[in-house]
Protein backbone atom coordinates (compact mmCIF):
# COMPACT_ATOMS: atom_id res chain seq x y z
CA UNK A 1 0.00 0.00 0.00
CA UNK A 2 1.55 3.42 -1.00
CA UNK A 3 0.65 5.78 1.73
CA UNK A 4 1.38 9.48 1.64
CA UNK A 5 2.09 11.50 5.22
CA UNK A 6 2.34 15.07 4.65
CA UNK A 7 2.19 18.30 6.84
CA UNK A 8 5.30 17.31 9.20
CA UNK A 9 8.73 18.69 9.36
CA UNK A 10 11.13 15.68 9.37
CA UNK A 11 14.60 15.44 11.17
CA UNK A 12 15.71 12.23 8.73
CA UNK A 13 18.89 11.81 10.97
CA UNK A 14 20.60 10.95 7.71
CA UNK A 15 25.03 10.86 7.87
CA UNK A 16 24.15 11.12 11.40
CA UNK A 17 22.89 14.67 11.49
CA UNK A 18 19.61 16.14 11.99
CA UNK A 19 19.59 16.91 8.23
CA UNK A 20 16.15 18.56 8.96
CA UNK A 21 13.43 19.14 6.07
CA UNK A 22 10.97 22.14 7.07
CA UNK A 23 7.47 21.32 5.17
CA UNK A 24 7.93 17.64 4.32
CA UNK A 25 6.47 15.17 2.91
CA UNK A 26 6.96 11.18 3.12
CA UNK A 27 6.28 8.70 0.52
CA UNK A 28 5.90 4.61 2.00
CA UNK A 29 5.34 1.70 -0.15
CA UNK A 30 5.87 -2.29 1.09
CA UNK A 31 7.16 -1.16 4.35
CA UNK A 32 10.26 1.23 2.96
CA UNK A 33 10.71 4.82 2.05
CA UNK A 34 9.95 5.55 -1.59
CA UNK A 35 9.86 9.68 -1.67
CA UNK A 36 11.33 12.20 1.10
CA UNK A 37 11.47 15.81 0.55
CA UNK A 38 9.96 19.53 1.23
CA UNK A 39 5.86 19.09 0.09
CA UNK A 40 6.59 21.74 -2.29
CA UNK A 41 8.76 19.29 -4.29
CA UNK A 42 6.33 16.17 -4.39
CA UNK A 43 5.99 14.25 -7.62
CA UNK A 44 2.88 13.95 -9.29
CA UNK A 45 1.32 10.02 -7.38
CA UNK A 46 -1.64 8.30 -6.35
CA UNK A 47 -1.79 7.16 -2.99
CA UNK A 48 -4.06 4.70 -1.64
CA UNK A 49 -3.73 6.32 1.73
CA UNK A 50 -3.06 10.27 2.46
CA UNK A 51 -2.48 11.47 5.98
CA UNK A 52 -2.16 14.89 7.36
CA UNK A 53 0.48 14.56 10.35
CA UNK A 54 -0.49 17.96 11.80
CA UNK A 55 2.42 19.65 11.65
CA UNK A 56 4.24 17.38 13.81
CA UNK A 57 8.34 16.52 13.70
CA UNK A 58 9.15 13.43 12.59
CA UNK A 59 12.16 11.04 13.73
CA UNK A 60 13.39 7.78 12.69
CA UNK A 61 11.74 5.10 14.72
CA UNK A 62 14.12 5.24 17.56
CA UNK A 63 16.54 2.03 17.87
CA UNK A 64 17.67 0.78 21.54
CA UNK A 65 21.29 -1.39 20.46
CA UNK A 66 21.67 -2.74 23.76
CA UNK A 67 19.06 -4.54 26.28
CA UNK A 68 18.66 -7.31 28.49
CA UNK A 69 15.06 -7.13 28.51
CA UNK A 70 14.40 -10.97 29.24
CA UNK A 71 14.97 -12.15 32.81
CA UNK A 72 13.12 -13.51 35.44
CA UNK A 73 12.18 -11.64 38.93
CA UNK A 74 13.85 -8.35 39.42
CA UNK A 75 16.10 -6.70 42.10
CA UNK A 76 14.40 -3.97 43.52
CA UNK A 77 14.38 -5.76 47.24
CA UNK A 78 18.57 -5.07 46.60
CA UNK A 79 17.65 -1.28 45.68
CA UNK A 80 16.01 -1.39 48.49
CA UNK A 81 18.82 -3.31 50.99
CA UNK A 82 21.69 -0.71 49.44
CA UNK A 83 19.59 2.51 50.34
CA UNK A 84 19.32 0.92 53.82
CA UNK A 85 23.23 0.20 53.79
CA UNK A 86 23.57 -2.78 52.98
CA UNK A 87 26.99 -3.53 50.84
CA UNK A 88 27.06 -5.12 47.37
CA UNK A 89 29.49 -7.75 48.65
CA UNK A 90 27.31 -8.56 51.91
CA UNK A 91 24.29 -8.64 48.94
CA UNK A 92 26.40 -10.75 46.64
CA UNK A 93 27.43 -12.88 49.74
CA UNK A 94 23.84 -13.65 50.53
CA UNK A 95 23.43 -14.80 47.30
CA UNK A 96 22.16 -11.68 45.38
CA UNK A 97 22.98 -9.72 41.92
CA UNK A 98 23.27 -11.44 38.96
CA UNK A 99 23.26 -14.80 40.95
CA UNK A 100 19.79 -14.12 41.78
CA UNK A 101 18.44 -13.59 38.81
CA UNK A 102 19.74 -16.40 37.18
CA UNK A 103 18.26 -18.26 39.22
CA UNK A 104 14.93 -16.46 39.09
CA UNK A 105 15.38 -17.19 35.68
CA UNK A 106 16.10 -21.07 35.06
CA UNK A 107 12.70 -21.49 37.54
CA UNK A 108 10.95 -19.39 34.75
CA UNK A 109 8.76 -21.26 32.57
CA UNK A 110 9.56 -19.55 28.85
CA UNK A 111 6.13 -18.62 28.78
CA UNK A 112 6.50 -16.15 31.80
CA UNK A 113 9.59 -15.08 30.51
CA UNK A 114 8.11 -13.91 27.42
CA UNK A 115 5.02 -12.05 29.12
CA UNK A 116 6.86 -10.13 31.94
CA UNK A 117 9.17 -9.18 29.24
CA UNK A 118 6.34 -8.08 27.04
CA UNK A 119 5.42 -5.82 29.80
CA UNK A 120 8.54 -3.94 29.59
CA UNK A 121 9.39 -3.68 25.48
CA UNK A 122 5.61 -2.49 25.60
CA UNK A 123 6.80 0.79 27.72
CA UNK A 124 10.04 1.03 25.10
CA UNK A 125 7.86 0.60 22.42
CA UNK A 126 4.88 3.62 23.75
CA UNK A 127 8.30 5.73 23.96
CA UNK A 128 8.88 5.53 20.14
CA UNK A 129 11.34 2.53 20.15
CA UNK A 130 11.33 0.37 16.74
CA UNK A 131 13.89 -1.74 16.25
CA UNK A 132 15.67 -3.38 19.74
CA UNK A 133 18.51 -5.89 20.74
CA UNK A 134 18.23 -8.14 23.53
CA UNK A 135 20.59 -10.26 25.05
CA UNK A 136 20.28 -13.42 26.53
CA UNK A 137 22.95 -14.40 29.88
CA UNK A 138 20.91 -15.17 32.51
CA UNK A 139 20.52 -18.47 31.65
CA UNK A 140 24.28 -19.41 31.80
CA UNK A 141 23.55 -23.28 30.47
CA UNK A 142 22.96 -24.00 27.47
CA UNK A 143 18.75 -25.09 28.29
CA UNK A 144 18.01 -22.08 29.74
CA UNK A 145 20.25 -19.65 27.12
CA UNK A 146 18.37 -21.00 24.23
CA UNK A 147 15.25 -20.79 26.54
CA UNK A 148 15.99 -16.96 26.56
CA UNK A 149 17.30 -16.71 23.50
CA UNK A 150 13.95 -18.54 22.20
CA UNK A 151 11.78 -15.72 24.05
CA UNK A 152 13.72 -13.14 22.39
CA UNK A 153 12.49 -14.48 18.86
CA UNK A 154 9.44 -14.58 20.15
CA UNK A 155 9.16 -11.03 21.03
CA UNK A 156 10.30 -9.86 17.45
CA UNK A 157 7.68 -12.56 15.69
CA UNK A 158 4.79 -11.33 18.32
CA UNK A 159 4.97 -7.52 18.56
CA UNK A 160 5.52 -5.15 15.65
CA UNK A 161 9.05 -4.52 16.36
CA UNK A 162 12.42 -5.35 14.76
CA UNK A 163 14.05 -7.50 17.43
CA UNK A 164 17.95 -8.62 17.33
CA UNK A 165 19.34 -11.18 19.24
CA UNK A 166 22.64 -11.32 21.13
CA UNK A 167 24.30 -14.27 22.90
CA UNK A 168 25.63 -13.31 25.92
CA UNK A 169 26.78 -16.81 27.52
CA UNK A 170 29.79 -15.20 28.89
CA UNK A 171 27.93 -12.65 31.00
CA UNK A 172 28.89 -14.17 34.86
CA UNK A 173 30.07 -17.53 35.79
CA UNK A 174 27.26 -20.03 36.86
CA UNK A 175 27.31 -22.14 39.93
CA UNK A 176 27.86 -24.84 38.45
CA UNK A 177 31.34 -23.69 37.09
CA UNK A 178 32.74 -22.25 40.50
CA UNK A 179 36.21 -20.83 40.19
CA UNK A 180 36.63 -22.47 36.80
CA UNK A 181 36.08 -20.04 34.66
CA UNK A 182 38.20 -21.29 31.58
CA UNK A 183 36.03 -24.54 31.71
CA UNK A 184 32.41 -22.82 31.67
CA UNK A 185 34.13 -20.40 28.05
CA UNK A 186 35.27 -24.27 26.80
CA UNK A 187 31.59 -25.13 27.37
CA UNK A 188 30.69 -21.84 25.77
CA UNK A 189 33.44 -22.15 22.82
CA UNK A 190 32.18 -25.98 22.10
CA UNK A 191 28.58 -26.64 23.36
CA UNK A 192 26.69 -23.31 23.50
CA UNK A 193 27.29 -20.96 20.89
CA UNK A 194 27.38 -23.95 17.87
CA UNK A 195 24.39 -25.30 18.72
CA UNK A 196 22.71 -22.20 19.29
CA UNK A 197 24.48 -20.46 16.61
CA UNK A 198 22.71 -23.76 14.27
CA UNK A 199 19.37 -23.15 15.40
CA UNK A 200 19.08 -19.77 14.37
CA UNK A 201 18.72 -18.24 17.58
CA UNK A 202 22.03 -15.47 17.57
CA UNK A 203 22.38 -12.21 15.34
CA UNK A 204 25.65 -11.72 17.60
CA UNK A 205 28.19 -12.73 20.40
CA UNK A 206 28.76 -10.42 23.43
CA UNK A 207 30.70 -11.03 26.88
CA UNK A 208 31.00 -9.30 30.08
CA UNK A 209 34.28 -8.40 29.78
CA UNK A 210 35.73 -7.18 33.57
CA UNK A 211 37.82 -7.94 36.16
CA UNK A 212 35.01 -9.55 38.06
CA UNK A 213 33.75 -11.45 34.94
CA UNK A 214 35.76 -12.77 32.39
CA UNK A 215 39.34 -11.85 31.22
CA UNK A 216 40.36 -10.53 27.80
CA UNK A 217 42.04 -14.05 26.73
CA UNK A 218 38.93 -15.82 27.67
CA UNK A 219 36.71 -13.21 25.69
CA UNK A 220 39.02 -13.81 23.12
CA UNK A 221 38.07 -17.03 23.06
CA UNK A 222 34.58 -16.22 22.75
CA UNK A 223 35.08 -14.26 19.65
CA UNK A 224 37.21 -16.82 18.05
CA UNK A 225 34.26 -19.39 17.95
CA UNK A 226 31.99 -16.86 17.39
CA UNK A 227 33.95 -15.73 13.95
CA UNK A 228 34.07 -19.68 13.00
CA UNK A 229 30.81 -19.21 13.08
CA UNK A 230 30.09 -16.19 11.08
CA UNK A 231 28.98 -14.47 13.84
CA UNK A 232 29.42 -10.57 14.38
CA UNK A 233 30.40 -9.26 18.10
CA UNK A 234 30.02 -6.87 20.36
CA UNK A 235 31.51 -6.38 24.29
CA UNK A 236 30.63 -5.10 27.26
CA UNK A 237 33.83 -3.39 27.84
CA UNK A 238 35.50 -0.45 30.42
CA UNK A 239 32.55 -0.54 32.51
CA UNK A 240 34.59 -0.45 35.76
CA UNK A 241 38.26 -0.74 35.11
CA UNK A 242 40.72 -0.30 31.94
CA UNK A 243 41.20 -4.03 30.43
CA UNK A 244 41.61 -2.87 26.40
CA UNK A 245 38.57 -4.81 25.71
CA UNK A 246 37.46 -2.21 23.26
CA UNK A 247 40.66 -2.34 22.05
CA UNK A 248 40.20 -6.46 21.54
CA UNK A 249 36.59 -6.25 20.19
CA UNK A 250 38.25 -3.59 17.52
CA UNK A 251 40.98 -6.09 16.35
CA UNK A 252 37.70 -8.55 16.25
CA UNK A 253 35.75 -5.77 13.50
CA UNK A 254 32.99 -6.18 16.74
CA UNK A 255 29.69 -4.22 15.66
CA UNK A 256 30.32 -1.95 18.98
CA UNK A 257 31.76 -1.77 22.58
CA UNK A 258 29.64 -0.76 25.06
CA UNK A 259 29.98 1.12 28.78
CA UNK A 260 33.55 2.11 27.99
CA UNK A 261 33.82 4.75 30.85
CA UNK A 262 37.24 3.59 31.76
CA UNK A 263 38.55 3.44 27.86
CA UNK A 264 41.70 5.10 26.68
CA UNK A 265 42.45 7.52 23.94
CA UNK A 266 44.43 4.26 22.07
CA UNK A 267 41.06 2.12 23.30
CA UNK A 268 39.46 5.10 20.48
CA UNK A 269 41.86 5.40 18.11
CA UNK A 270 41.45 1.62 17.71
CA UNK A 271 37.57 1.68 17.30
CA UNK A 272 37.86 4.56 14.87
CA UNK A 273 39.91 2.55 12.75
CA UNK A 274 38.26 -0.70 13.04
CA UNK A 275 34.54 1.30 12.96
CA UNK A 276 33.34 -0.30 16.30
CA UNK A 277 30.45 1.71 17.33
CA UNK A 278 30.99 3.12 21.14
CA UNK A 279 28.02 1.96 22.89
CA UNK A 280 27.24 4.81 26.14
CA UNK A 281 24.70 3.59 28.66
CA UNK A 282 24.18 6.42 30.93
CA UNK A 283 21.55 4.55 33.01
CA UNK A 284 24.38 2.05 34.25
CA UNK A 285 26.35 5.44 34.99
CA UNK A 286 23.67 6.87 36.84
CA UNK A 287 22.16 3.76 38.81
CA UNK A 288 25.70 2.70 40.14
CA UNK A 289 26.34 5.97 40.52
CA UNK A 290 29.56 6.00 38.93
CA UNK A 291 31.90 8.89 38.95
CA UNK A 292 34.35 7.91 35.89
CA UNK A 293 32.91 9.51 32.55
CA UNK A 294 33.57 8.32 28.70
CA UNK A 295 36.12 10.02 27.16
CA UNK A 296 33.98 12.02 25.36
CA UNK A 297 36.87 14.44 23.66
CA UNK A 298 38.95 11.46 22.43
CA UNK A 299 35.92 9.46 21.29
CA UNK A 300 35.05 12.90 18.87
CA UNK A 301 38.22 13.71 18.31
CA UNK A 302 39.11 10.47 16.52
CA UNK A 303 35.45 10.32 14.65
CA UNK A 304 34.23 6.81 16.70
CA UNK A 305 30.60 6.55 16.23
CA UNK A 306 28.48 7.08 19.62
CA UNK A 307 25.49 5.24 20.33
CA UNK A 308 23.26 5.46 23.52
CA UNK A 309 21.22 2.81 24.96
CA UNK A 310 18.98 1.79 27.82
CA UNK A 311 20.69 -1.11 28.97
CA UNK A 312 17.62 -2.35 30.56
CA UNK A 313 18.50 -5.16 33.12
CA UNK A 314 17.82 -5.95 36.61
CA UNK A 315 20.51 -5.05 38.32
CA UNK A 316 22.19 -2.42 36.91
CA UNK A 317 19.95 -0.32 34.61
CA UNK A 318 16.50 -0.76 35.29
CA UNK A 319 15.12 1.41 32.58
CA UNK A 320 12.20 1.42 31.02
CA UNK A 321 12.48 4.36 28.57
CA UNK A 322 15.55 5.41 26.05
CA UNK A 323 14.06 8.72 26.13
CA UNK A 324 15.08 9.32 29.51
CA UNK A 325 18.53 7.79 28.10
CA UNK A 326 18.80 10.59 25.86
CA UNK A 327 18.63 13.13 28.44
CA UNK A 328 21.10 11.43 30.65
CA UNK A 329 23.59 11.31 27.55
CA UNK A 330 23.32 15.25 27.44
CA UNK A 331 22.95 16.06 31.30
CA UNK A 332 25.52 13.48 32.28
CA UNK A 333 27.90 12.74 29.53
CA UNK A 334 27.51 16.49 28.42
CA UNK A 335 26.16 15.02 24.64
CA UNK A 336 24.42 17.40 22.33
CA UNK A 337 21.19 16.81 21.59
CA UNK A 338 21.52 16.36 17.70
CA UNK A 339 24.96 13.78 18.92
CA UNK A 340 22.11 12.27 21.45
CA UNK A 341 19.71 11.59 18.55
CA UNK A 342 22.17 9.77 16.22
CA UNK A 343 22.29 8.01 18.98
CA UNK A 344 19.48 6.20 19.43
CA UNK A 345 18.92 6.17 15.36
CA UNK A 346 21.51 5.94 12.49
CA UNK A 347 24.52 4.92 14.85
CA UNK A 348 21.99 2.46 17.17
CA UNK A 349 21.74 0.89 13.77
CA UNK A 350 25.30 0.47 12.54
CA UNK A 351 25.89 -1.50 16.65
CA UNK A 352 23.43 -3.79 15.08
CA UNK A 353 24.62 -4.14 11.39
CA UNK A 354 21.41 -2.22 10.26
CA UNK A 355 23.06 0.98 9.06
CA UNK A 356 22.20 0.02 5.96
CA UNK A 357 18.84 -0.40 6.08
CA UNK A 358 17.11 1.60 9.52
CA UNK A 359 18.38 4.14 11.86
CA UNK A 360 17.50 6.75 9.45
CA UNK A 361 15.17 8.23 6.52
CA UNK A 362 16.29 8.04 3.67
CA UNK A 363 15.25 6.45 -0.01
CA UNK A 364 14.96 2.71 0.17
CA UNK A 365 15.64 2.12 3.89
CA UNK A 366 12.77 1.01 6.47
CA UNK A 367 9.15 2.61 6.44
CA UNK A 368 10.40 3.25 10.81
CA UNK A 369 9.14 6.94 12.21
CA UNK A 370 8.02 8.29 15.03
CA UNK A 371 5.56 11.76 14.84
CA UNK A 372 5.97 13.83 17.86
CA UNK A 373 4.49 16.45 19.53
CA UNK A 374 7.52 18.37 20.45
CA UNK A 375 8.36 22.18 19.64
CA UNK A 376 11.79 20.99 17.82
CA UNK A 377 13.92 17.63 17.54
CA UNK A 378 16.13 18.88 21.06
CA UNK A 379 12.49 18.36 23.26
CA UNK A 380 12.96 14.47 22.72
CA UNK A 381 16.28 14.98 24.91
CA UNK A 382 14.93 17.95 27.36
CA UNK A 383 11.37 16.71 28.68
CA UNK A 384 12.29 13.99 31.54
CA UNK A 385 9.67 11.51 30.80
CA UNK A 386 6.21 12.20 29.67
CA UNK A 387 4.17 11.08 26.62
CA UNK A 388 5.08 12.55 23.57
CA UNK A 389 5.01 10.15 20.46
CA UNK A 390 1.59 11.21 18.74
CA UNK A 391 2.16 8.07 15.92
CA UNK A 392 4.44 5.42 15.37
CA UNK A 393 4.74 3.99 12.44
CA UNK A 394 7.01 0.48 11.17
CA UNK A 395 6.88 -0.86 7.85
CA UNK A 396 4.90 2.11 6.74
CA UNK A 397 1.67 1.00 9.04
CA UNK A 398 0.74 2.97 12.22
CA UNK A 399 1.40 0.69 15.28
CA UNK A 400 0.34 3.30 18.17
CA UNK A 401 -1.76 6.69 17.61
N1 LIG B 1 27.15 -5.00 33.02
C1 LIG B 1 26.16 -4.60 33.81
O1 LIG B 1 26.06 -3.52 34.37
C2 LIG B 1 25.12 -5.68 33.87
N2 LIG B 1 25.75 -6.70 33.12
C3 LIG B 1 26.89 -6.25 32.61
O2 LIG B 1 27.61 -6.90 31.85
C4 LIG B 1 24.77 -6.14 35.24
C5 LIG B 1 23.66 -7.17 35.14
C6 LIG B 1 23.00 -7.46 36.47
O3 LIG B 1 23.45 -6.90 37.51
O4 LIG B 1 22.00 -8.21 36.43
FE1 LIG C 1 24.61 -4.59 29.48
Amino acid sequence: MKTLWQHCHVASMAQGTYSIIEDAAIVTSAGHIEWIGPQASLPPLSADRTVDLGGAWVTPGLIDCHTHAVFGGNRSGEFEQRLQGVSYADIAAQGGGIASTVRATRAASEDELFASARQRVQALMRDGVTTLEIKSGYGLDLANERKLLKVIRRLGEELPLTVRSTCLAAHALPPEYKDRADDYISHICDDMLPALAAEGLVDAVDAFCEYLAFSPDQVERVFIKARELQLPVKLHAEQLSSLHGSSLAARYQALSADHLEFMTEEDAIAMAESGTVAVLLPGAFYFLRETQLPPMDALRKHGVKIAIASDLNPGTSPALSLRLMLNMACTLFRMTPEEALAGVTLHAATALGLGHSHGSLEVGKMADFVAWQIERPADLCYWLGGDLPKRVVRLGREIFN
